[in-house]
């Protein structure tokens, strides 16, 4: 780890240990980040993800996330805004249930000494939250909410229980898909994972696909996570088509091409598909039979995969073609999938890849029915999918793609063969969990009544506390261990009646938490309806592109439900949302001594793993950290000696090589990794840890420091007059204001640091004189400096503001303004005349007054040469221009 050996580096006066447990010391007893939930200030509210606490601590890698927003959030502060800036924890869940199991203990407690040390770490960092407002989804006053949202859905017909075929692992019990690995394995590595029928809750987010699609509109999202969404909800249109089969079945397929329909040869249905043992042919049943219980244990990832080698088997019935009353064979083959479309599907081999590729295979006819541009009429090498003319169609025969899809659809629906169709690749939402961490789902079993939800004035449904929690496939869910629990009475008719033992997986309780910050205390509702009214929708959302399709989908149709309830009062939760880059592990080097080069990769040859070093130059190299003997490097370069340079990737606990905030404040401050995280890569950008970049952020602090508390390096060269350098000084500070305004507004803080503070600071120093450090322009220039820091670096900003001799906090001081007139081009050459003959042309300040270019012509030796001490009696001044000195 990376705080085994080295020291602090000097700080040259920069004692940022003491500056920083001042002032948070005093923000904690201050508590300048309260937000006031009505004021008359307008709203401002800025959030990140909702972060699920982990035994392992926070990264300098989460702090990517963290800490530009927190910047935003003080640096809208500082322009005026009431900002609600809150943090919470996601507390339920896979994770911490695992965790609890792991480590022995109750999910409960290690939740909250988890979430302190995430507290801990963000104070460390200076991070402004309003704790007062932190909240907790595994709390009985949270999830009391999360459970009346659920009997809203509920009693919308929006939350129904279902029995569909789930993932099932015989160790874990019941499997989300995502937990199910492309290898077949569950998430846990177990390889006994099928799929079996099982009665589980679903949430009707298909109802609401088109104004998820829809309402992309409102919002400010990268485009690329838009698509995400648009591609996640996958509408598509087309049409249903009855084909009857020759034992009079209806066989329903979805198709999004109906001018293909001349073209279908053959039908698939997927293995799941409920006609299938009906249509199976007794002299097939054992070969279906087999293949489907084959099939059942591939994971649909794998079976969607298009280079994967076709598989089928014959049903031995068929079905007539309703355009052409062909008779074509039905098969039975696991690229249909069962929870698309009708799990059927007609194939039309010459235009879909994955049918021509089964029709090779099985030697089925593959008649092109749309004319492939420039075709010579020869079988074709692969599926021509494009639209265009179609031929061998009969009565449609010359049509082209689009009005053949409308022709064809008409007459089908005139013949009571079909219809226009609209589908969703998106599923209804799967919410319940066979386990115990998790929120109750409010609904009581009765015999008489079917399902009850629990009145609202008795929620929340506590979970009951179990000593063993583990999960049991053979219980179900291990809330039937609490039998006194599980055993309740109907709220409708009193009789005997059995409380839900699922409990709903941790997406629900992360739909909604951002409403909960507004008025976390709230006793009557998930929020109180004029302050949400107030906040509502979130200004700035940030969080990682990953994994976030599935959040922001849930959590837009929660809000959405609400939304038509009359709860909240904006149809789209989140404004704007970005995405914070990953940050990568720093490059180092390894001793070939010590791991081994192989196929341009390292790895480790001892058993105890190998240090990772920032440099091999031997002895001042710097240690970096510990990978254990599993990891494996990319080389970055050839080696050197016995060294070799390596790419260290993700910083991942499995590598050995996170970096934590507390080993970085511990030895460069708070504000330095602020500045770091900040200075080194926009937003969006993948950043690479490097122990030099720190280095520089120190340097400029310090230089900085030095500048406002009055010791700043005077250059070698004299000082200039006072009244140039200050109007130069003045520039330089609101053109620093316009930078950082600009940038920080389009959360561009890397070139808001680079050319908006670090530049300027230099500027100033080289002109920076006692005498312009105690002047005016002096005090006001410090004063900008100060403000305009105060976003990055709010603890060192805290410091220099009670220097300047102010006695509140920065925190609520208010951003500069530019004065425009300052911003125009810094300088111009003035011509300066005696008795009307040029003698000296000097450059000055644009926007120069004339007594200002006065004094300063006086000073130039040339004219004073031809003043000869003589009075002047007259000036004409053409500002930025000329200067005439009339004289005798
Ligand atoms: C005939 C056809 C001809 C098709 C053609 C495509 C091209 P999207 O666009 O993603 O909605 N399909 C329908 N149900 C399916 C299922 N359960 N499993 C696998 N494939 C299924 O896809 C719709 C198309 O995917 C449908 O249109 C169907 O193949 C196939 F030249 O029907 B098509
Ligand atoms: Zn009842």
């Amino acid at each position: 780890m990376p705080d085994q050996t080295p020291g602090r580096p000097d700080q040259g006066g920069y004692d940022f240990a003491r500056i920083e447990s001042k002032w948070q010391r005093r923000w904690d007893e201050d508590q300048p980040y309260r937000t006031a939930t009505y004021s008359d200030k307008p709203p401002y509210y800025a959030l990140e993800f909702f972060p699920y606490p982990s035994g392992d601590g926070l990264s300098v890698g989460h702090f990517r996330n963290y800490i530009p927003v927190d910047a935003f959030a003080r640096y809208k502060r500082m322009r005026g805004f009431e900002v609600l800036h809150p943090m919470g924890w996601d507390a339920f869940g896979l994770p911490a249930e695992q965790d609890a199991i792991d480590k022995g203990r109750h999910p409960a407690e290690s939740i909250i000494e988890y979430a302190a040390n995430y507290r801990r770490q963000l104070k460390l960092v200076g991070c402004g939250y309003d704790w007062d407002r932190e909240i907790n989804s595994s709390h009985p006053d949270y999830y009391r909410w999360t459970q009346w949202i659920f009997l809203q859905l509920f009693r919308r017909g929006l939350a129904y229980r279902a029995e569909k075929r789930q993932w099932w692992c015989d160790t874990c019990g019941a499997l989300a898909d995502e937990e199910v690995l492309a290898d077949g394995k569950c998430w846990r590595g177990h390889s006994n994972v099928y799929r079996k029928p099982l009665r589980q809750w679903f949430f009707r987010i298909r109802a609401y696909a088109d104004r998820l699609l829809e309402d992309l509109d409102q919002v400010d999202w990268p485009e690329s996570t838009k698509r995400m969404q648009v591609n996640w909800i996958g509408r598509s249109t087309g049409a249903d088509v009855i084909f009857e089969t020759e034992a009079g079945h209806q066989l329903s397929v979805y198709t999004t091409r109906p001018d293909t329909l001349y073209g279908a040869t053959f039908m698939v249905l997927a293995p799941e598909h409920p006609l299938l043992e009906e249509l199976t042919a007794p002299a097939q049943s054992q070969a279906v039979g087999e293949y489907v219980d084959r099939a059942l244990r591939t994971s649909e990832i794998e079976r969607a995969t298009a280079e994967r080698e076709k598989t089928g088997v014959f049903t031995g019935s068929f079905a007539i073609n309703p355009v052409n009353d062909e008779k074509i064979p039905i098969w039975v083959a696991d690229y249909v999938l069962a929870s698309y479309g009708s799990g059927a599907i007609m194939a039309v081999p010459a235009h879909d890849q994955r049918d021509f590729d089964f029709a090779e295979r099985f030697d089925l006819p593959i008649p092109v029915v749309i004319e492939p541009p420039g075709w010579d009429g020869q079988p074709l090498a692969e599926a021509y999918v494009g639209e265009g003319r179609l031929i061998n169609s009969g009565s449609h025969s010359g049509l082209d793609s689009d009005s053949a899809i409308a022709a064809v659809t008409a007459d089908l629906e005139a013949r009571g063969r079909g219809s226009a169709a609209v589908n969703y690749r998106l599923r209804d939402w799967l919410i319940s969990r066979q386990r115990y961490w998790g929120c109750p789902i409010p609904i009581v079993h009765c015999e008489e009544c079917g399902q009850v939800p629990v009145p609202e004035e008795e929620l929340p449904v506590l979970l009951p506390p179990l000593e063993d929690f583990r999960p049991d496939p053979e219980l179900g869910s291990p809330l039937e261990r609490a039998r006194d629990w599980v055993a309740t009475s109907c709220p409708q008719c009193g009789g005997p009646a059995r409380r839900e033992t699922d409990t709903l997986g941790g997406f629900a309780c992360s739909s909604w938490y951002f409403l909960r910050f507004i008025t976390p205390d709230f006793e009557s509702g998930p929020v109180e309806p004029n302050a949400e009214k107030r906040w509502m929708p979130v200004d700035l959302y940030v969080g990682g592109a990953e994994h976030s399709v599935m959040h922001l989908l849930y959590a837009r149709f929660w809000n959405k439900v609400l939304y038509d309830a009359g709860h909240v009062s904006s149809p789209e939760p989140f404004k704007a949302l970005r995405h914070q880059g990953m940050m990568l592990a720093e490059d180092g080097w390894v001793n070939l001594e010590q791991a081994k080069l192989a196929g341009g990769r390292i790895s480790a040859r001892v058993s105890e793993g190998f240090d990772v070093y920032s440099n091999p130059s031997g002895e001042e190299r710097d240690f970096l950290y510990h990978a254990p003997a599993k990891a494996e490097f990319e080389l970055r370069g050839d080696p050197v000696g016995d060294w070799a340079p390596i790419r260290s990737g993700k910083m991942s606990k499995s590598l050995g090589n996170v970096v934590t905030p507390d080993s970085v404040v511990e030895r460069y401050g708070a504000d330095s990794l602020r500045g770091y995280e900040m200075f080194m890569a926009p937003l969006e950008g993948t950043l690479p840890w490097s122990e030099s970049g720190l280095n520089g952020i120190t340097r400029f602090y310090r230089r900085l420091l030095r500048l406002i508390s009055g010791e700043p390096e005077f250059p070698e060269r004299g000082p200039q007059p006072l009244d140039r350098a200050s109007g130069q000084a003045r520039r330089i500070a609101h053109r620093a204001i316009a930078k950082c305004s600009e940038d920080i507004e389009q959360l561009r803080f890397n070139t808001m640091l680079a050319n908006g503070l670090m530049e300027p600071v230099n500027e100033l120093l080289a002109i920076w004189s006692q005498e312009l450090a105690d002047s005016p322009a002096g005090a006001e220039v410090k004063d900008i400096l100060v403000r305009l820091l105060a976003p990055v670096a709010p603890h060192l900003a805290e410091e220099l503001w009670e220097m300047l001799g102010n006695s509140a906090s920065v925190v609520g001081a208010s951003w500069p303004e530019a004065d425009p007139a300052l911003l125009r081009s810094e300088s111009v050459t003035v011509v300066v005349q005696v008795n009307g003959r040029v003698r000296d042309r000097m450059d000055a300040p644009a926007g120069l007054a004339e007594d200002e270019a006065l004094a300063a012509a006086l000073e130039l030796p040339n004219v004073k040469v031809h003043l000869d001490g003589k009075a002047v009696r007259k000036v004409i001044y053409v500002p930025e221009r000329l200067l005439n000195l009339v004289v005798g």
